[in-house]
């Protein structure tokens, strides 16, 4: 367990922004950006959802965490890299709920990685399956953090089957964490538990589609 994780975690509860960076930039001395963001920030937003959870700190904290966490993040991970791989149509979204911090570090890990693809923000199930097959999208990421998010992500699957739009659909999110069986059970074709599960499964599907 990374030691940096407890003074981030608590700069964040006391919504001190400046001694967050502080603490943040002092992890990026010893790791990677993506390393700091997964050691560091991943852990410490964990255990404040978990404070949360018990009643010790409020949803403002939380809210505001998450906000700070985002900017964090924002600025460290490399938009782009200039020798992007030969690859499907790819898309990340976040399905009807408002936990967007894990999309962004999903999008910048792929495009880190060498992949481009569209980021389509937050969209409806309706506007994601049309805006989809318009695109002539391959692969879809989706990210969601609440439940009634991840049950529509059978919507958005039982209609692309439908259009037989051959689009491969890989979720991820904590609804997917706590419940290992149920990215099967909305039809999705695989299932990440983290950013590099994105990458290497999207590769694992490049093979395949060629
Ligand atoms: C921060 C936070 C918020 C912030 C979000 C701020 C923001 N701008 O993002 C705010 C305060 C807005 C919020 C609101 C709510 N929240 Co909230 N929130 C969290 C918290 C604490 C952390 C989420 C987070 O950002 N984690 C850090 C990111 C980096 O991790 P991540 O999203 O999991 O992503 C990683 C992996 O999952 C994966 N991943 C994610 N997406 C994808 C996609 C693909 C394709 C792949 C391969 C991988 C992948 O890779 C990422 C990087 O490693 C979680 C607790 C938790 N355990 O997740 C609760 C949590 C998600 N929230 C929860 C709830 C209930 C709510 C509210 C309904 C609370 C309320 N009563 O109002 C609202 C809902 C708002 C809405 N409609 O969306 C519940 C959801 C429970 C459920 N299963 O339904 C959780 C799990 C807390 C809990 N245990 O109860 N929340």
């Amino acid at each position: 367990m990374n030691p940096l994780i407890k003074p981030f975690r608590e700069s964040l509860e006391m919504l001190d922004r400046v001694q967050a960076e502080s603490v943040f930039q002092q992890a990026l001395t010893t790791l990677s950006p993506i390393q700091a963001v997964e050691q560091v920030v991943v852990p410490a937003l964990e255990q404040i959802g978990a404070a949360w959870e018990a009643g010790s700190v409020a949803l403002s904290q939380v809210y505001m965490s998450g906000r700070f966490c985002e900017e964090l993040v924002e600025h460290v991970l490399p938009p782009s890299d200039p020798d992007r791989k030969h690859q499907p149509r790819s898309a990340i979204v976040v399905l009807s709920d408002y936990h967007m911090l894990g999309k962004r570090i999903v999008y910048s890990v792929m495009r880190a990685s060498g992949f481009e693809l569209f980021d389509y923000g937050r969209m409806g199930v309706d506007e994601l399956v049309a805006r989809a097959q318009a695109d002539k999208i391959r692969v879809l990421l989706i990210s969601v953090l609440i439940l009634p998010s991840a049950l529509r992500v059978r919507d958005v699957c039982t209609r692309l089957k439908a259009a037989a739009s051959g689009i491969k659909v890989l979720v991820g999110g904590a609804p997917f964490l706590f419940d290992a069986q149920m990215w099967q059970e909305v039809g999705a074709d695989a299932m990440g538990h983290s950013a590099a599960d994105a990458v290497n499964i999207v590769e694992g599907w490049m093979g395949e589609m060629q």
